[in-house]
């Protein structure tokens, strides 16, 4: 068996097929090979809610940007990446998880990060906002371009953890979504659908669209069963968010 599955009472883990290639192991130690586990366990007995609060209570600080596969910073710490349609809200869901306003730029018109930006945490992570795939207010040789680093990068970086691939709530799952999906279920990375913008949904709407795209992608490899609600504006799955990185970085440094 493959896939994520309940390993002890709150944990999923992701268990790979024996007949997966193994990554490419770290100088380091750090490998992806061993996707360790989210959490899905409710706030209020989630034992890494605080964790997770210290840990983004700290430093965050913008060190690299990569425009191309060749320009990559050095693999130093555990990456974690935010992809998703342009416009989705990832450079703001990094805002909201380090509490700073403009440390990732974000803007209206789609588009608006057009490099892989690195941005490190207290010294123990790298968290990277991506360009948007899909579509943008920019020419297409451009968005061709970043659509080839955006699957370079997530297809092939050691280094790479976890990846949160944001989709907004409002229009749920896109077929461009499924094609990042697929590189990411080939390359067996490990990743957890994330909903955007949930403050713009009645909640029943809100509902509706958590149960869709956990059909959608309940027969994926590599992706977590369960997806996330968020709200950047309104703080809406913030800290769970946080708890699931402070949980993997537990995981990882032991
Ligand atoms: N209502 C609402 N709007 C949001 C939320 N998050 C982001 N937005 C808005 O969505 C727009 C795009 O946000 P960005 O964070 O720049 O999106 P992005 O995915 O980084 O976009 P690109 O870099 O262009 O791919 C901005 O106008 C944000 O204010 C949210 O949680 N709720
Ligand atoms: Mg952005």
């Amino acid at each position: 068996m493959d896939g994520w599955t309940r390993s002890g009472q709150d944990a999923w883990v992701f268990l790979k097929p024996a007949s997966r290639p193994s990554r490419r192991a770290l100088a380091d130690g750090l490998s992806r090979a061993d996707n360790p586990p989210m959490t899905d366990t409710p706030a209020d007995d989630n034992p890494f809610i605080e964790p997770g609060r210290k840990l983004f209570a700290g430093p965050a600080d913008f060190f690299w940007a990569a425009d191309s596969i060749k320009n990559l910073p050095p693999m130093k710490h555990v990456e974690i990446a935010f992809a998703g349609r342009s416009n989705v809200g990832k450079s703001s869901l990094i805002n909201a998880l380090t509490g700073r306003n403009t440390l990732a730029r974000t803007s209206h018109t789609p588009g608006r990060t057009q490099q892989l930006n690195f941005f490190d945490i207290g010294g123990r992570m790298a968290l990277i906002d991506m360009p948007g795939y899909g579509y943008a207010a920019v020419a297409k040789d451009k968005v061709q371009a970043w659509t080839q680093l955006i699957h370079d990068y997530l297809g092939g970086r050691a280094s790479l953890a976890r990846v949160y691939v944001l989709v907004d709530a409002r229009h749920g799952l896109k077929p461009v979504d499924d094609g990042i999906l697929d590189s990411l279920d080939k390359a067996a990375v490990s990743y957890q659908v994330v909903l955007t913008k949930a403050d713009e949904l009645k909640p029943g709407e809100l509902e509706k669209c958590i149960a869709d795209t956990a059909g959608r992608i309940a027969k994926r490899a590599a992706a977590f069963p369960v997806i996330q609600p968020t709200s950047s504006r309104s703080g809406l799955g913030i800290p769970e968010l946080r708890a699931g990185i402070a949980q993997l970085l537990s995981e990882r440094e032991g």
